[in-house]
């Protein structure tokens, strides 16, 4: 039987990537996010591709309910999750703290932190039945500086980072590895949902760089879910050539 993987936000970006990367290593996928057209174009081709099954779940993170009904009913046979990929989540608005929009920053927090909680509390009783697993939870950069006018979305992916490092030391005695992925700027449909639709603004955000590809991203996820039992990458930061932390570039402008 092929290995299990449940990657959340595999409708665009780093968690299509994964999804794809993971199926080509004959695993089959679990995929999740909230554009069913795409979840199910997605299953047709990793179907077709690579000749495993996929499981394909429409919801939104931010509803419990409706996270904790899609994934502890789970048919039996999809039950032995392997890896969970908690990738799901987005960055709304640019803005210094008192012009920012209230309810994007709900917005943020409750799909980048309590979303990833909600997914993880549903899987975890597989992994402790199973005595293993290995949870990636995509952070950022940005959960590792915070920058100007980045204040919220920065604050959710510190969280992503507290609870990483919470999760590895809790889940220690029950041989669940975690790992925290953290891009820094990563070409994906991410600038665009940031700026609202505003393609100018955020094509600008990758003006005089070679960004990360999503590819990139997943290549990196799949590399620390293939390691040996015994190893475990507790953390990991990733960014383009051209970037150093969140601050710095070197732009061919
Ligand atoms: P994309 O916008 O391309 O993809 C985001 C994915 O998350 C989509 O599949 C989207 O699916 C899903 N998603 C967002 N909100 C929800 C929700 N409430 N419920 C379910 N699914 C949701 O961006 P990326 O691929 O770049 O982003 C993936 C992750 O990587 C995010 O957590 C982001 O913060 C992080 N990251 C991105 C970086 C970058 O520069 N791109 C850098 C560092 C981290 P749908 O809309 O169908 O629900
Ligand atoms: C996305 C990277 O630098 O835009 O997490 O916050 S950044």
């Amino acid at each position: 039987m092929n290995k299990i993987v449940l990657v959340t936000g595999a409708t665009s970006g780093i968690g299509r990537a994964c999804a794809i990367k993971f199926a080509s290593a004959k695993y089959d996928v679990i995929i999740t996010g909230r554009r069913n057209e795409r979840l199910a174009e997605l299953k047709t081709q990793l179907e077709n591709d690579y000749g495993i099954e996929v499981l394909s779940l429409c919801f939104d993170v931010q509803d419990k309910k409706t996270t904790n009904a899609a994934l502890t009913n789970l048919p039996q046979r999809w039950q032995k999750i392997d890896v969970l990929i908690n990738n799901a989540g987005l960055a709304l608005g640019r803005d210094s703290f008192e012009n920012a929009d209230m309810n994007d920053w709900e917005t943020m927090l409750n799909s980048n932190v309590h979303g990833l909680l909600y997914v993880s509390k549903a899987i975890l009783p597989f992994m402790l039945a199973q005595k293993k697993g290995h949870i990636i939870n995509m952070g950022s950069v940005a959960g590792k500086e915070v920058y100007e006018n980045g204040n919220v979305y920065c604050a959710s992916k510190f969280a992503v980072d507290a609870i990483s490092r919470g999760m590895r030391i809790d889940l220690l005695k029950n041989n669940i590895k975690v790992t925290c992925i953290n891009p820094g700027a990563v070409e994906t449909e991410f600038s665009e949902v940031r700026f609202k639709g505003d393609k100018e603004t955020a094509k600008a955000a990758y003006k005089g760089l070679t960004p990360l590809t999503a590819g990139d991203i997943a290549d990196a996820v799949y590399y620390c879910a293939s390691l040996p039992p015994h190893v475990c990458i507790n953390d990991l930061v990733i960014t383009c050539t051209q970037q150093a932390g969140t601050y710095y570039f070197n732009k061919n402008l």
